[in-house]
């Protein structure tokens, strides 16, 4: 594949693995970012070494020019003045996995929706692991797509967690599979509407044809189905024609050759009705990709969700913590909130994408206890909480457990589900809920110590 000189815009893990794929096939590279800090910094290095020419911080657009194909890195906006440039000058701009997608051996199984990428495409990797295959989760889920090409291009199966913005500058990326999850309000401060964010995510059908496969929910097939290519394969879950349904407490199935149970639903390990649904979409994928029922069945036995999606952090004194701190948006809130019938102590805020947290209202009320905000949208939300619910303003996330922790009785669930994203205080949402397990842990050790100081010896 010929890709030419190629600039990259945006240093981040997504930027640093295309380099390093087109420096491997003997590209040309010049690198651009508009911040220089010390992680820019870092990849710099190693990418220089390799040859690539770097543009950082107030140098990034210096030595402009000459380039074949210019490659957007996923959280640089559409309008960023470098991409504006490369358009007026009729440089063609893709996205990473666009880049990826063009070396990618291994079947394609890609995923997008606004919830339940990351622990739908986890599902899956695990069930065709154990269906046999050599297989392996990449994209948005944090490890680029370009990366899995340089180190695992021998899988045989790929199942890629695909972003919105990723989407916005593809051509030929075609999935073998591709999986719509579900659509909410979210990243409304890159996309001028709910429209423009629909129609990105729409762009994984765009380049499927005959002997593809566009997987989406029941309630979704007319959004879908508007925009599908000629040919291609139409497969639904949920609803009542699905062709994978929970029914009077099972896991069911229907093919045109029959169909049959998978497993019970009281067997499923994970909990949730969001992590439901993902079964729906992981079970309806597998089974049109050649996976027998059974095998299914084993993974849904013992796969319990994963870190930072409404994971279990520990208990104390009869009150538990659960980290939901990928959970950016609204909707992925209600679905936490829904799954709690205890009391919950609800922390929440982050970075402002613009986007409307009064759908939440109504379930406040009865479900929370007491709302304790924080973060660059702290002030909308307590707009949100006033007159519903108890609630409280803090500065920071250690300030925001001991407030849980202060308000918390036995019984009690304190759940961190922010709604938004978390750049305002820190790198992604990982380090968030990182950083609220070690405080939990660290709390919970000390309700340890001293309910033992206590015990008569
Ligand atoms: N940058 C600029 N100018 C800009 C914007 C950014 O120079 O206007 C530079 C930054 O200074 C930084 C680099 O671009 O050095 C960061 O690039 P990036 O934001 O694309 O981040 P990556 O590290 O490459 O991570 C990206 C995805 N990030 C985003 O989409 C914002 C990661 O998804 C993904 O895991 C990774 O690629 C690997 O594929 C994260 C995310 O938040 C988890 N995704 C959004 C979400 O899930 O809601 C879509």
């Amino acid at each position: 594949m010929k890709i030419g000189d190629a600039a990259i815009i945006g240093l981040g893990r997504s930027g640093e693995a295309a380099a390093e794929l087109l420096l491997e096939r003997g590209a040309a590279v010049t690198v651009f970012d508009d911040r220089a800090g010390p992680a820019q910094q870092e990849r710099a290095v190693r990418l220089k070494e390799k040859g690539a020419v770097l543009h950082l911080g107030a140098e990034s657009g210096k030595g402009w020019g000459g380039f074949r194909t210019v490659i957007a890195s996923p959280g640089v906006p559409p309008g960023h003045p470098l991409l504006a440039r490369a358009r007026r000058e009729k440089v063609p701009v893709i996205s990473e996995v666009e880049l990826a997608g063009r070396f990618l051996k291994g079947r394609l199984i890609a995923v997008t929706g606004t919830n339940g990428k990351t622990t739908t495409v986890s599902l899956l990797v695990e069930i065709f692991r154990r269906a046999g295959a050599k297989a392996a989760a990449a994209g948005n889920i944090g490890y680029p797509l370009c990366r899995l090409v340089r180190e695992g291009n021998d899988c045989a199966v790929v199942v890629a967690e695909i972003s919105s913005f990723q989407l916005e500058q593809v051509e030929t990326f075609r999935p073998g599979s591709a999986v719509f999850l579900n659509l909410a309000p979210d990243h409304l401060d890159r996309y001028p509407g709910m429209k423009e964010y629909g129609e990105a995510k729409l762009k994984i059908f765009a380049r499927q044809g005959r002997g593809d496969r566009a997987i989406y929910p029941e309630s979704l097939a007319a959004f879908v189905e508007r925009t599908l290519p000629p040919g291609v394969e139409k497969v639904t879950w949920g609803g009542k024609r699905g062709t994978v349904r929970f029914e009077r407490g099972e896991l069911r199935y229907y093919s045109p050759g029959g169909g049959g149970t998978i497993c019970r639903e009281e067997d499923i390990a994970g909990r949730g009705a969001a992590f439901r649904e993902n079964v729906l979409a992981a079970a309806a994928v597998a089974l049109r990709e050649g996976v027998a029922a059974g095998d299914i069945a084993a993974v849904l036995g013992t796969f319990a969700g994963i870190p930072h999606r409404l994971e279990y952090v520990a208990g104390a004194a009869g009150v538990e913590f659960y980290n939901d701190s990928k959970a950016t948006n609204p909707a992925a809130v209600a679905a936490a909130l829904e799954s709690f019938s205890r009391p919950v102590i609800w922390l929440a805020g982050g970075s402002d994408k613009s986007l409307d947290f009064s759908p939440l209202g109504p379930l406040l009320p009865g479900r929370v206890k007491r709302a304790i905000l924080l973060g660059e949208t702290r002030e909308k939300l307590r707009s949100l909480a006033e007159g519903r619910v108890a609630f409280q303003v803090v500065s920071s996330l250690p300030e925001a457990v001991g407030a849980a922790w202060q308000a918390a009785a036995p019984g009690d669930v304190v759940l961190l589900s922010p709604g938004c994203a978390s750049f305002d205080m820190f790198p992604d949402y990982r380090a968030r809920g990182e950083l609220f397990k070690s405080l939990v842990g660290e709390l919970v050790s000390r309700a340890g110590k001293a309910q033992r100081s206590q015990c008569p010896r």
